[in-house]
């Protein structure tokens, strides 16, 4: 008798650590301490180990209207981790997370308490109505690309490049 698992928490741990690459932003309430509650929560995944977290930076909001210089700022972070947890169980605690610090889904891009998005998994690509990883905008997002290359100066996307070289695409003067 073959069992399907359910496609989520059930999916099985990989055999070795994958690096992974999450963002972190955060633009109401008491932002710097939702994102370290976030990073002590990250700390504390089963099967995740060596967690390191870039220096927060204040960024202007993104909406689907475009840069928003009157929206509240967010903070944003990138951490890097090296986990056995299936994609699909990392995202379920990542929105776990979100949920204990009290995100609401509204609107789409709308302002958030806290937002936890997997930007890559190694260099797996996955793309299935739950999940699309490397992240569809990671490559177009200042507010990702510049804590990330903080913490790890030869990062890549897997099918984007290097992301030092999409930083300074995106700033066009390579400032
Ligand atoms: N996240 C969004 C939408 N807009 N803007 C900034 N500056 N930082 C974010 O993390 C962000 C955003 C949706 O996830
Ligand atoms: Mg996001
Ligand atoms: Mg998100």
């Amino acid at each position: 008798m073959s069992v399907r698992l359910a496609h989520g928490i059930g999916d099985p741990p990989a055999d070795r650590p994958v690096a992974a690459v999450v963002a972190l932003g955060a633009n109401l309430g008491a932002r710097a301490g939702t994102l370290a509650a976030a990073v002590s929560a990250l700390q504390r995944l089963p099967l995740t180990t060596e967690v390191r977290v870039s220096e927060p930076i204040e960024t202007v909001a993104v909406t689907l209207a475009g840069a928003d210089e009157t929206a509240p700022r967010y903070l944003n972070a990138v951490a890097l981790l090296q986990t056995r947890l299936a994609p699909s169980t990392l995202l379920h605690e990542l929105h776990r997370i979100e949920a204990d610090h009290g995100r609401v889904r509204r609107e789409r891009w709308g302002d958030r308490t806290l937002d936890l998005d997997l930007i890559v998994y190694g260099d797996v690509r996955i793309d299935d109505e739950r999940l699309t990883v490397p992240h569809p905008r990671a490559h177009e997002r200042e507010f990702v690309l510049a804590p990330w290359l903080q913490i790890d100066p030869d990062a890549e996307i897997p099918g984007r490049g290097r992301v030092d070289a999409l930083l300074v695409a995106l700033r066009g003067d390579g400032s």
